[in-house]
C-alpha cells in the first residue's frame, strides 16, 4: 500500500465541510493512517509551500494557511498520490471535474479545500513535516 499527504485548508474547515470532505476521501477507497488539527505558524507553512517562494501567490498562499486550522492526514491506498491528485480535482476549482472534492468544497484557485501530495517524493517530505515514522 502506498501512502500520501492531504491537507484540509482553513477555508473547507471553516465552512464546516472538513467532515464531508473526510468521508469523501474514505468513500474514495483512502484508510486514514494518521490525522490531526494544526494551526500553522508563518514558517511552517512558508517551510512547506518554499517551493513556491517567490511566485506572485506566495505571500497570500502563507497568509491563507495560516489563517486558522488546518487538518493534516497521511491517506493510504494502492498508487495513492495518483489516485489522491484524480479525487480532488484541478488546482482552479473552475477547471476541477465535477464530483472532484474541489468542484465540490472549493472557493478559488487560492482557497481551494484541499492539498495533495504531487509525487511519492514530496508525500514522503510531506508527511515528514507533519508526523513522525511510528505514527503512521
Ligand atoms: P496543487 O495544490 O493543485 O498541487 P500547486 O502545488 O500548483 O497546486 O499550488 C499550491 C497551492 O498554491 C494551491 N493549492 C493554491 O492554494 C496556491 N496557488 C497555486 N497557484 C495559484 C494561483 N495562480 N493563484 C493563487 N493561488 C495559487
Amino acid at each position: 500500500m502506498d501512502q500520501t499527504l492531504a491537507i484540509i485548508k482553513p477555508d473547507a474547515v471553516g465552512s464546516g465541510n472538513a467532515g464531508k470532505i473526510i468521508a469523501h476521501l474514505e468513500n474514495s477507497g483512502f484508510s486514514i493512517k494518521a490525522i490531526r488539527l494544526a494551526v500553522l505558524n508563518r514558517e511552517q507553512a512558508g517551510d512547506f509551500y518554499s517551493v513556491h517562494e517567490g511566485k506572485p501567490f506566495y505571500k497570500g498562499l502563507v497568509d491563507f494557511m495560516t489563517s486558522g486550522p488546518v487538518m493534516p492526514m497521511v491517506l493510504e491506498a494502492d498508487a495513492a498520490v495518483e489516485k489522491l491528485r484524480g479525487v480532488i480535482g484541478a488546482t482552479d476549482p473552475a477547471e476541477a471535474a465535477e464530483g472532484t472534492v474541489r468542484n465540490l468544497y472549493a472557493e478559488s484557485k487560492g482557497r481551494n479545500a484541499i492539498h495533495a501530495s504531487d509525487s511519492d517524493e514530496n508525500a514522503q517530505v510531506e508527511i515528514g513535516f507533519f508526523f513522525s515514522p511510528n505514527e503512521c
